[in-house]
């Protein structure tokens, strides 16, 4: 069977955050000798996507690239308007009939399917019909897949209020986790995508063949077991850590001589992911927070959720002064290519909403992190960077709002986390042990191997 061939399938959901990983998981399976065809939205929400996409499968000519032309579905109507992320997850879902000519139309034929977690109830059905085994791939980290497979059982109905005033939501097997942790969206009573997709999805991942997650032992290993040892959920199909997948470029070269001039871990890096914009007034106490701590900076500014609206001169965004000082001692970008500047030696701390995919390339690097979470999964995956090691989070800083935070604050936890050893030393601990796996033939991580010898078996 190791020479058997194979052909699989995967298919991305919406936001680069979901995106990138399903890229690197293609990238991995091609050097495992396994085919691979990428099934894309299509239009895409945001530029970073499409620029990603395009860069992509330019430098991996042997990917296949196949469009799902979505249905066109209206955005006013729709229950997710206020985020056109989750309209689009909306959308692929209602869309997910087309797979199955797309599907049976591939030559070869494919071996498996590999969806996103926000799409398993739509595809499922689908691969039933067409009898092709379907994994899904979890692009968070495996504490919050804990999360997804025990929601429906912890919240029994629909309705959130039975949850009563407990401070804390226990998921089967793992320790209590306060309840300010949880995705707000969670704890609501309306309805809302994300809730929707923890029901039903987070539900219907008993009928996948397999669950990979892009983690390892080395990150979460109780968590991990207890998710293999049926105590989260019984009945799951197999969990497969096959992370650290390593962060490829995934292209946009945004051109950074000037970081390359810098001393060894010397400038900050600050980027608050791809998902959500920061109030105008929280990011000019950032900048101001940037300069008092006196180090150099390469910082991503973003204030709206799209990319294509974020159309303000920073000098507006930051004002004439904040600018001024803010270019004495760093860059402003609006987009960074993240996984060239974490590989620097340049950079000595992350200043991170710890979105998985930022966490996960921090680990890759060693780069300690100044955790700042501001929702969704974040909160659960800065506890996680809490724990390893690498890095501290600061709970009593909110996002926005009323809950300013202060640049004089944000310097004194920046100057923290750039002068400390311990985290220092536990980044390059946690560096060498991400790229265990990497490396010679044979010596790669080991559930990527189980998933490569499952799909030829
Ligand atoms: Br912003 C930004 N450059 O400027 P996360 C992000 N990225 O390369 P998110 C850049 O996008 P969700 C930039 O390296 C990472 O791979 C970054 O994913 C890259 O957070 C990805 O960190 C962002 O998981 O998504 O975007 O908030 O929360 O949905 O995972």
């Amino acid at each position: 069977s190791e020479h058997k061939f194979v052909h699989v399938v995967l298919l991305p959901s919406a936001g680069v955050g979901h995106l990138a990983p399903f890229l690197r998981l293609a990238a991995s399976l091609t050097t495992h000798g396994v085919q691979v065809t990428v099934i894309t939205p299509h239009p895409t929400v945001s530029l970073a996507e499409s620029q990603t996409l395009s860069h992509f499968f330019t430098s991996f000519p042997k990917i296949t690239q196949k469009h799902l032309n979505l249905l066109p579905v209206d955005h006013k109507q729709s229950s997710n308007a206020d985020d056109p992320f989750f309209h689009h997850i909306q959308v692929i879902r209602q869309s997910s009939s087309l797979l199955l000519p797309l599907l049976s139309s591939l030559s070869p034929p494919a071996s498996a399917l590999v969806t996103d977690m926000s799409l398993v109830a739509a595809v499922i059905p689908i691969t039933q019909v067409l009898n092709l085994p379907n994994y899904v791939f979890f692009t968070s980290s495996a504490k919050m897949l804990a999360l997804f497979l025990s929601y429906h059982t912890i919240f029994g109905s629909k309705h959130t209020s039975d949850l009563g005033r407990s401070e804390v939501i226990k998921i089967p097997g793992l320790e209590p986790i306060p309840k300010s942790w949880i995705p707000p969206p969670l704890l609501q009573d309306k309805d809302n995508l994300f809730k929707i997709s923890f029901f039903e999805d987070g539900k219907k991942m008993t009928d996948s063949s397999g669950i990979l997650v892009n983690t390892s032992e080395g990150f979460e290993q109780e968590t991990l077991r207890k998710l293999k040892e049926g105590e989260v959920v019984e009945g799951l199909p197999t969990v497969l850590a096959v992370g650290p997948l390593p962060p490829c470029n995934l292209g946009r070269c945004v051109p950074l001589a000037w970081l390359e001039g810098q001393p060894a871990r010397s400038v900050v890096y600050v980027s608050f992911g791809s998902r959500m914009g920061m109030s105008r007034e929280q990011i000019r106490e950032v900048g101001d927070g940037l300069v008092r701590s006196g180090s150099r900076f390469i910082w991503v500014v973003k204030e709206k959720r799209v990319d294509v609206e974020d159309d303000e001169d920073l000098d507006q965004v930051l004002g004439d002064e904040l600018m001024d000082r803010v270019r004495m001692k760093g860059q402003v970008l609006r987009w960074s290519n993240q996984v060239d500047i974490l590989s620097s030696p340049a950079v000595g701390a992350f200043v991170s909403h710890c979105g998985w995919n930022s966490v996960i390339e921090a680990f890759w690097y060693g780069v300690p992190i100044l955790a700042w979470p501001q929702h969704g999964d974040q909160k659960i995956n800065a506890e996680i960077v809490e724990r390893i090691g690498i890095g501290t989070w600061e709970k009593s800083w909110g996002c926005g709002g009323e809950l300013l935070v202060n640049g004089a604050k944000i310097a004194e936890r920046i100057r923290y986390v750039m002068e400390n050893e311990a985290f220092k030393l536990q980044g390059m601990r946690i560096r060498d042990e991400a790229r265990k796996g990497e490396g010679v033939c044979g010596d790669w991580n080991r559930g990527l191997i189980a998933l490569c010898d499952m799909l030829k078996a």
